[in-house]
């Protein structure tokens, strides 16, 4: 495979890197932790290395170090597409290095190879109570998948620990080929007739999540989940998903279930369910007033809001300081597509406003909006209105970043994760002792 030779290609020259850092500057002091940290979620506490993707406070997401705007202008393109193929930006993710189209196409050609779901999936699916929450179910038939994994039997069977990347590497594949399909089979399960369409042969892996609900014809919204898959697909490796998923494939646990353990921490309402959390405040606050609220009525509502206790989804964030670079390409694919939609007009008013009241209250340390703050009113104008989907879509896309994560920790053998934890009481004795 193209892919794994061009990171078998690259691991010594990572090897000799990492190992000469750990040699020379093993001691080298990093960071302290305060108590404050400790008891506050571990923030800003250097913990671990990506070199997949890199959160700048003040600029946003590099990915392999391109930002947003240089990828969204320099990935090849889907034929007749202004939005990059997913099979090049997992190309540039894993193999680390620049993908031509021929390469984006060589891994969008992978995808297709290994793309059919086990038939047991859709009875995993059924047997589930039809009230299950879509994340729920994407999580528990990643999970079920376990049984096809590459890693484990061949774990079992003596596989040698340089060997295990290639295994993971396998798995990554296998399980991210199948996911636009596994997506599309829980929306059509649980919103249309139940019918799975399979995959059109002729359509790249992120348009044809599009044409696997039911909308072959619709271009513009294949071009939306071209960029929704391509902007949600990493963010550094210390955001709960990432984290959570890295920790579980650092005992070996194979890339099933590093992949589902991610998808778990994923569905939170502080993380990836953000954007359903968001679109919901959105439509509440339209039904509040007749037409499209004015400034003043957003800034009235949300104040209200604020002084019952509640965040306002979809803005804020634990490391970045401005406006959200993911926010900012939506919001363009909006204005090219989307600028008679009321809700996207709202979304904007809404932009407008919040910054200014959070700054005032001075609680937020960054007041701007996040990628979830418009992703749900997109997906919301093309007719995908079932809310509680929206974070399976940001999971197919996350996939991507999660296995390439898992890929590159056993290229470089990364070990078990083991930090510590302390009790209060010896917390208490450091800082007397300290006195
Ligand atoms: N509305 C109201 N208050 C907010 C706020 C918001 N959007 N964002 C932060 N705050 C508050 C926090 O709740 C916190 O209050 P307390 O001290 O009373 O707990 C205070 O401001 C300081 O928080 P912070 O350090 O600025 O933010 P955190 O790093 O703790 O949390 C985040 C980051 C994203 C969880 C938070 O901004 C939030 O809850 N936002 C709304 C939910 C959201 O949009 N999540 C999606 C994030 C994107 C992602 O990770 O996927």
């Amino acid at each position: 495979m193209l892919v794994k030779d061009r990171i078998a290609a690259k691991i010594s020259a990572w090897d000799k890197r990492v190992s000469k850092l750990v040699k020379e500057y093993g001691s080298f002091v990093i960071a302290n932790v305060t108590v404050e940290q400790i008891y506050g979620g571990i923030r800003n506490v250097p913990i671990q290395v990506s070199d997949i993707s890199y959160v700048d406070p003040q600029e946003g997401i590099r990915f392999r170090g391109y930002t947003i705007p240089e990828l969204l202008k320099l990935l090849p393109k889907a034929k007749g597409s202004e939005y990059p193929l997913i099979g090049g930006l997992y190309y540039l993710l894993m193999a680390d290095e620049f993908p031509s189209l021929e390469e984006a196409l060589i891994v969008e050609e992978e995808w297709k190879k290994r793309a059919e779901l086990p038939a047991y999936v859709f009875d995993v699916l059924k047997a589930l109570p039809a009230s299950t929450h879509p994340m729920t179910m994407f999580s528990a038939a990643i999970l079920s998948m376990h049984n096809e994994s590459v890693f484990t039997p061949r774990y079992m069977d003596g596989l040698k620990k340089s060997e295990y990347w290639d295994a993971y590497l396998e798995d990554s594949f296998n399980l991210t080929a199948k996911l636009p399909s596994l997506a599309a089979f829980i929306y059509n399960l649980k919103y249309r007739d139940g019918k799975f369409i399979p995959p059109d042969p002729d359509l790249d892996w992120a348009a044809n999540f599009a044409h696997m609900i039911g909308k072959p014809e619709d271009t513009e919204y294949q071009e939306l989940t071209r960029l929704f898959m391509f902007l949600h697909c990493d963010h550094e490796g210390g955001n709960v998903s990432a984290h959570a998923s890295h920790l579980v494939a650092s005992a070996l646990s194979d890339v099933y279930y590093a992949v589902s353990a991610g998808m778990n921490g994923l569905a939170g309402p502080l993380h990836g369910l953000a954007n359903e959390e968001c679109l919901r405040w959105l439509l509440t606050l339209r039904e509040n007033f007749d037409g499209l609220p004015t400034k003043e009525q957003v800034a009235e509502y949300s104040m209200a809001w604020l002084k019952s206790g509640k965040v306002i989804p979809g803005y804020g964030h634990a490391v970045l300081r401005v406006t959200d670079p993911r926010f900012t390409a939506q919001n363009k694919f909006g204005a090219v597509y989307l600028s008679n939609d009321e809700l996207y007009q709202l979304v904007n008013i809404v932009a407008e406003v919040v910054p200014d009241i959070l700054m005032k209250l001075g609680k937020a340390k960054n007041p701007w909006p996040n990628v979830d703050a418009i992703a749900g009113a997109l997906q919301y104008h093309y007719g995908v209105k079932e809310f509680d989907f929206y974070t399976v879509l940001f999971g197919v896309s996350r996939s991507l970043g999660l296995t390439t994560h898992a890929v590159w920790s056993r290229a470089l053998g990364r070990p078990i994760e083991r930090p510590k934890s302390l009790t209060t009481r010896i917390l208490e004795q450091m800082i007397a002792q300290e006195k």
